[in-house]
């Protein structure tokens, strides 16, 4: 079940000459709970987002996370899914999971894997196992990791060719339309399979079309009227210069139908999702605040900080003076005592040092940036103030750390 409500737009403004925008506030009704969009959603691959513990996402106000069907079809596999009840279970996120299918992470094996119209076949990366995932199976796996939201099976059509005739180049017109009408036939197969299964979820389809909006204007037309509950934008940000990015991601979320909820999927930088949701996107996700965590760069209000650099060596101050993470402003417990509240001076000790807290206090830190860009952009939207705030938000980051 899924029920999205539209709470507010960001219409023009004749009296101060603003000329609005695609964006939207709304609220989207899940199995296991209620999601505030426009929203970003950490990436758990593993069932766990990488280095932060489900208490920490829920300090953090994580309202929906994901999951990877092909990651967790691996190790553990279906068998113990099954016995947990499923992914809510098993790594005890009681909130709304996103499961991506597999489609994109069986596609990023690279040589490993063959792509025909049944499906893809490809060699386990963890036992060397021969294994087969169609849009069937997919269906299969993500009804019973019983994930809130389902994705269809695509094929995520590449920004440079991987055909051996033309490896390399540009994708072209005609190996985009091949591909993307693939993924318009695994979208149909999954909806039936889904519906065989009476998945309780939601399942979303998703556009594809590479760098052509003429062929993404087809997928979103072939897409609508299969009447999905939500769809996604798949194909961004596959390695395509980033003027090419905001041409592509112009294109769809606003063609989409109003009433349902959009997710751009695998994007990006605090930039990209202001973009994103300018245009008109819900949902977004991306493994950039916990990946960049971990290799030390930090998103902070007024740009990226690199904590490795030895500048921040003897700096007494918080990375974000604006930030109320655990990181950088600790918590207070009802006694008045304070817990965190870190020193950059302190994370850079920790950084040189390989020592763990490092990337779990900067992955606390990078997804309380991203969960906090979104709640922003949310109270923009409520107060009609968002051309206002991406405006402020454009001049703050470039300002530098
Ligand atoms: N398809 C699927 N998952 C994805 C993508 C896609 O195109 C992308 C592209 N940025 C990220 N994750 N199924
Ligand atoms: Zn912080």
């Amino acid at each position: 079940m899924l029920t999205f409500d539209l709470l507010h737009t960001d219409p023009a403004n004749a009296d101060t000459g603003y000329a609005g925008s695609h964006a939207r506030r709304g609220t989207l009704t899940l199995n296991h709970g209620v999601v505030q969009t426009p929203i970003f959603m950490p990436v758990g691959t593993y069932g766990t987002v990488k280095g932060v513990m489900p208490s920490s996402l829920e300090d953090m106000g994580a309202q929906i996370i994901l999951g990877n069907t092909f990651h967790l079809w691996m190790r553990p596999g279906q068998d113990v899914m099954q016995s947990f009840g499923g992914l809510h279970g098993f790594e005890r996120w009681n909130k709304p999971i996103l499961t991506d299918s597999g489609g994109f992470q069986v596609w990023s094996l690279g040589a490993m894997r063959k792509i025909t119209e049944q499906g893809v076949h490809f060699s386990s990366p963890v036992n060397g196992d021969k294994l087969f995932m169609s849009p069937e199976v997919s269906m299969q796996i993500q009804t019973t990791l019983n994930s809130d939201i389902v994705m269809q099976l695509d094929e995520c059509t590449p920004y440079l060719s991987v055909e051996p005739k033309t490896k390399g180049q540009i994708t072209t017109e005609r190996e985009a339309r091949t591909s993307m009408e693939m993924s318009l036939r695994w979208a149909k197969r999954s909806q039936d399979e889904f519906a065989r299964l009476e998945n309780p979820n939601a399942l979303f389809g998703i556009v594809q079309g590479g760098m052509f909006e003429h062929l993404r204007q087809e997928s979103l037309e072939a897409l609508v009227a299969m009447n999905f509950p939500g769809y996604a934008v798949g194909g961004v940000s596959v390695g395509e210069p980033k003027d090419e990015m905001l041409r592509i991601m112009a294109h769809s979320p606003h063609r989409l139908p109003t009433n349902k909820p959009r997710y751009l999927m695998g994007v990006g930088t605090p930039e990209d999702l202001v973009e994103g949701v300018a245009q008109g996107v819900d949902m977004f996700d991306c493994v950039m605040p916990t990946r960049n965590a971990r290799n030390g760069t930090l998103f902070t209000r007024y740009g990226d900080l690199k904590i490795r650099n030895a500048r921040h060596k003897t700096d007494h101050g918080p990375l974000d003076p604006t930030c109320t993470c655990y990181a950088c402003k600790g918590v207070t417990r009802p006694d008045g005592s304070v817990s965190g509240g870190f020193s950059r001076a302190y994370l850079h000790h920790l950084d040189r040092c390989a020592e763990m807290l490092s990337p779990m206090l900067s992955s606390i830190h990078n997804l309380h940036y991203y969960l906090n860009l979104m709640a922003e952009i949310r109270a923009s939207l409520e107060s009609g103030t968002f051309g206002a705030f991406r405006a402020q938000f454009k001049a703050d980051r470039a300002r530098g750390v």
